[in-house]
């Protein structure tokens, strides 16, 4: 297994829109065991593979308390979402920041496992916030353009001069 680099905001390839998966191969299930070990180690209750440079239409959650019960969504689909909720947001791209967004209360996602079996499942809370952020980074979207021009334009001068004094 490998850690892998995860990518941070502004950096131009978290806007990269990934391609659907098409093949269910060994490579794909070793992809998802690096995503997952890299989610944990974070710690993150989610991760996209846009996050970690690849542009494939991968997603992994996992937001049990034990840390056990990873949900593998490979060519996720939302297939129905109703009501509205609020709910405070993080991401792995964009450490340390916290803001809250408005998506659905409730959507049923279509998706294969990493083996390439159907998975379906309606669900709301924590994990439906997770599923749609999720899914919005890859089309390269990330919970920040959600925010007022301002608050976006604030962050992202603060992240490049984090990254400029980190070299
Ligand atoms: O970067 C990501 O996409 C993962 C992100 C998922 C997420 C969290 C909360 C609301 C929406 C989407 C995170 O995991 S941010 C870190 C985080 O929330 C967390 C970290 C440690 C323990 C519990 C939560
Ligand atoms: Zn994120």
């Amino acid at each position: 297994m490998a850690l892998l680099t995860i990518l941070e905001y502004p950096d131009p390839r978290l806007k990269k829109v990934a391609s659907p998966v098409t093949a269910f191969t060994p490579e794909l299930v070793r992809l998802v065991r690096d995503m997952a070990q890299t989610m944990y180690a974070a710690p993150g209750v989610g991760l996209a593979a846009t996050q970690v440079d690849v542009h494939k239409r991968i997603v992994i959650i996992d937001t049990s308390e034990a840390h056990d019960d990873l949900l593998v969504l490979v060519n996720p689909e939302i297939i129905a979402a109703e009501g509205e909720a609020e709910c405070e947001e993080g991401c792995l791209s964009v450490p340390g920041y916290y803001d809250r967004v408005t998506r659905a209360a409730r959507v049923t996602v279509r998706a294969a496992n990493e083996r390439g079996a159907m998975v379906e499942r309606t669900v709301e809370d924590l994990l439906a916030v997770c599923i749609q952020h999720e899914m919005d980074h890859l089309v390269g979207k990330m919970f920040v353009d959600y925010l007022s021009p301002l608050k976006r334009a604030r962050l992202a001068s603060k992240q490049r001069k984090k990254q400029r004094l980190a070299g």
